[in-house]
């Protein structure tokens, strides 16, 4: 399987997140790509390629087909603009102790939805390159002779919705690529999977109104973003019937409960014929051991994903989304995929 990434989705390296009223090093780190790149070239199933840096030359136009012009505008200055206030330069350096109580709310709203380095708005847009570079070698082939392929993505982007950042999200990577898959390689209807530990709101969100984009989530319940991602969120207006929820319980889900779930999810895929591409946002911080999650999958759950994903028959574009746990993150990732081609 091909694999897209692009170095400069390793300049994005803030040195702080809050969790849970805590400072501590950003999970969201370089160092997660770098682990699935290594274990993925350590295997000759992969072909690893670095995505040209000048396509699209129209990136920005791809990246409005999702998201404000405005918003987009804010992403490119917003660092720039803090520094020249006196912003910290990290942005990592406040004094969450003495910080005043009517300050701190605010503070954790800076760290978990705005721009935190230098780098964020180049990293975000060498992901959505990745994403697009390799959807375009998916959509080349009128055939089935690439029916799969990974874009290791990073910064993440299922949780960006049109105007928002959040979740270690800027850009959502995935919208962007249906929207290319729609305009640019004559596909009728995409269908996104997200078996990503979180609800993508942003997906949801930039798609609930169009049968065009099909958005299928397995996630935990109750957990960030908190506010989306019930069963009963099923679509608006024309996207009515387009949008499917899986919640499934914190602390309880384990490999057999997952698997009878995506199961479903996947027959929601079936019942639509129209669906010509699948994206699937992989996420694997559903592993037991992910240090911001409470799944209990067992590494020998990621190949069974990949296999029921592969049993779609569909031409199938691969973004990455979360997993936190970096010893095992690339080898659960590379068991999806090799999952996956094994029922191709
Ligand atoms: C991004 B992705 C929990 C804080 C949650 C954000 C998590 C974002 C996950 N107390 N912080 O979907 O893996
Ligand atoms: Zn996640």
């Amino acid at each position: 399987m091909k694999v897209f990434w692009h170095p400069q989705s390793l300049l994005h390296d803030p040195p702080h997140e809050i969790l849970s009223g805590r400072l501590v090093p950003y999970l969201e780190s370089p160092d997660r790509l770098q682990k699935i790149k290594t274990t993925l070239e350590q295997d000759d199933s992969f072909e690893i390629v670095s995505a040209q840096d000048d396509w699209p030359p129209d990136v920005k136009d791809h990246i409005l087909a999702v998201h404000s012009k405005d918003y987009l505008e804010y992403l490119e200055t917003i660092y720039d603009e803090w520094v020249a206030i006196g912003g910290d330069k990290s942005l990592g350096s406040h004094d969450i102790k003495t910080m005043s109580p009517l300050a701190k709310p605010a503070l954790v709203k800076i760290y978990d939805s705005t721009v935190r380095d230098i780098d964020t708005y180049q990293s975000a847009i060498a992901s959505v390159k990745v994403t697009l570079s390799a959807a375009q070698y998916l959509g080349s082939d009128k055939g089935l002779l690439h029916s799969g392929v990974f874009a290791l993505a990073r910064p993440p982007g299922h949780h960006a919705q049109e105007t928002l950042c959040g979740g270690y999200c800027f850009l959502n990577n995935v919208a962007i690529a249906a929207k290319y898959l729609l305009k640019h390689c004559e596909a009728k209807c995409v269908a996104i999977l997200d078996v990503d530990y979180h609800h993508g709101n942003g997906t949801q969100q930039i798609f609930y109104d169009t049968a065009q984009v099909l958005y299928v989530s397995l996630h935990a319940e109750g957990d960030y973003p908190y506010f989306t991602g019930s069963a009963e969120e099923r679509g608006a207006g024309l996207g009515l019937g387009y949008n499917h929820n899986f919640p499934l319980p914190q602390g309880h889900t384990t490999d057999d409960l997952y698997c009878e779930t995506l199961d479903k999810a996947a027959e929601v895929i079936r019942d639509h014929p129209e669906v010509d591409y699948l994206i699937v946002s992989l996420g694997v911080d559903t592993y037991h051991e992910d240090p911001i999650c409470e799944f209990l999958l067992t590494q020998a759950c990621y190949p069974r994903i990949g296999a029921t994903i592969g049993s779609l028959g569909k031409r199938t574009l691969f973004v990455m989304e979360g997993g936190y746990h970096i010893e095992t993150l690339g080898d659960n990732v590379r068991g999806v995929l090799l999952g996956f081609e094994g029922q191709r």
